[in-house]
């Protein structure tokens, strides 16, 4: 079949929730993904930046090859021998004390909302049901109905209603409107460290520190979900590493698998998940020895390979190439490690989805997000020439803007 067969046959029966370019992929190898039709295109969003490590990683795959020869799922009914070895790997990575184990990013999100609202309860002595959660504007961490309930995007919350009561919105980056936003109901405050889906926003620097001491000081819980800035993302292993600060509870997913298997976890200490009881949280492929086994491998290779060191130095090239590009369309360029952004001046003729359209016509696929930003994610193993040859088309593509 072409393009074309698979993209009707998509049409006709699947849900239009995305508007996806008319590409119809088959192969994935490191930076590189192919089409049905034999194009190749250097992969710069990464899913997501869930392939951090590159496509189909090698060591990753053998992991679930083997894996799955012997055990894929069990329940947490039994204990299996991959759980416990992730566990004190993730420990022993993140300096946390205790993990807990899901599957999608916004499984971990909403876990951490009832890990939050428990410790308020049964720790700071919250009022029954009237626990505070203190978030962003323009936040994103997911696509479930309490998480979309305390979305200011109103395409993500239409018509979806009612929501989850008990979350306040406060500016990103402000930490004043934190300190003001602070009531003896407050239980925690989740943040990503950098707004990867409001188009890669980073906030003053110093930002992270300062909501870490108002945090301690008024006994709120600091939440990081780092689902996408983490794993090497930004050029650290975790974001919060840029300001030296360490979260209460922190949130990983997406390259927690290396693009092979739904993993995320929540990384925190006894006395937030030590709270839970038998019973009380729970999921059918939470800590699965498969997801472990993937989870583990995916960890070693971001690691031995030196991926996030690479991260940082191919983030820097990466984004002092793309500041040699002048054309009177982009308004900025910024990003930490390889989580780059390309912003336009609103009004610019097609927005940043003709431009991802064009580079698409050049071999590379990258993502527009908010009409005017274009995301620049590749995977970490991206090495200097490939850069250099990305820039080119990237220069290329504004030298064809009208
Ligand atoms: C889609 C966006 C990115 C996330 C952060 C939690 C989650 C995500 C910071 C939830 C997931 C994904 C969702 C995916 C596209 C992608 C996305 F465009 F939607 F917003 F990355 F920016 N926290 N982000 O970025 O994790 O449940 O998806 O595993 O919905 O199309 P998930």
């Amino acid at each position: 079949m072409k393009t074309k067969e698979y993209i009707d046959l998509e049409d006709r029966y699947g849900a239009r929730n995305y508007k996806p370019l008319d590409i119809v992929l088959c192969r994935g190898e490191g930076i590189w993904v192919w089409d049905v039709d034999g194009n190749r295109y250097l992969d710069c969003l990464s899913a997501y930046s869930a392939v951090n490590q590159g496509h189909c990683h090698p060591k990753i795959r053998q992991a679930m090859l083997e894996q799955a020869d012997k055990l894929t799922l069990t329940s947490r009914a039994f204990r299996n021998d991959q759980l416990p070895l992730l566990y004190e790997q993730l420990c022993r990575l993140t300096n946390s004390h205790k993990v807990l184990p899901m599957n999608s990013g916004a499984e971990a999100v909403e876990t951490v909302i009832k890990c939050a609202r428990k410790w308020g309860y049964e720790s700071k002595g919250i009022a029954r049901d009237q626990a505070q959660i203190i978030v962003c504007q323009n936040n994103f961490h997911g696509r479930t109905l309490s998480i979309i309930g305390f979305s200011t995007d109103d395409n993500a919350r239409e018509n979806f209603g009612p929501f989850t009561p008990g979350f306040v919105t406060i500016p990103f980056g402000d930490a004043a409107a934190l300190e003001d936003a602070i009531t003896p109901d407050t239980v925690a405050f989740l943040v990503e460290p950098i707004q990867g889906e409001a188009g890669v926003i980073i906030p003053p620097r110093g930002y992270l520190k300062k909501v870490r001491k108002i945090c301690t000081r008024n006994n709120i819980l600091m939440i990081l979900d780092e689902i996408q800035t983490g794993l090497g993302r930004t050029g650290k292993l975790l974001a919060e590493e840029h300001e030296g600060v360490q979260a209460d509870l922190t949130l990983i997913g997406k390259a927690l698998s290396g693009g092979f298997y739904p993993v995320s976890a929540v990384l925190s200490n006894e006395a937030v998940l030590g709270l839970l009881q038998p019973g009380q949280h729970g999921s059918t492929f939470g800590g699965n020895p498969m997801a472990c086994a993937v989870a583990r491998m995916a960890l070693t290779v971001l690691v031995e390979e030196n991926m996030v060191e690479n991260a940082a130095q191919m983030g820097t090239y990466f984004l002092d190439q793309l500041n040699k590009i002048k054309h009177p369309a982009i308004k900025e360029i910024r990003g930490i490690g390889l989580m780059i952004a390309v912003e336009l001046h609103e009004g610019t003729k097609g927005g940043a989805r003709a431009i991802c359209e064009d580079l698409s016509h050049m071999g590379i696929l990258c993502k527009e997000t908010h009409t005017y930003t274009i995301r620049f994610a590749p995977p970490l193993i991206i090495g200097k020439a490939d850069i250099d040859w990305a820039v080119e088309k990237i220069n290329q593509a504004f030298k064809n803007l009208k």
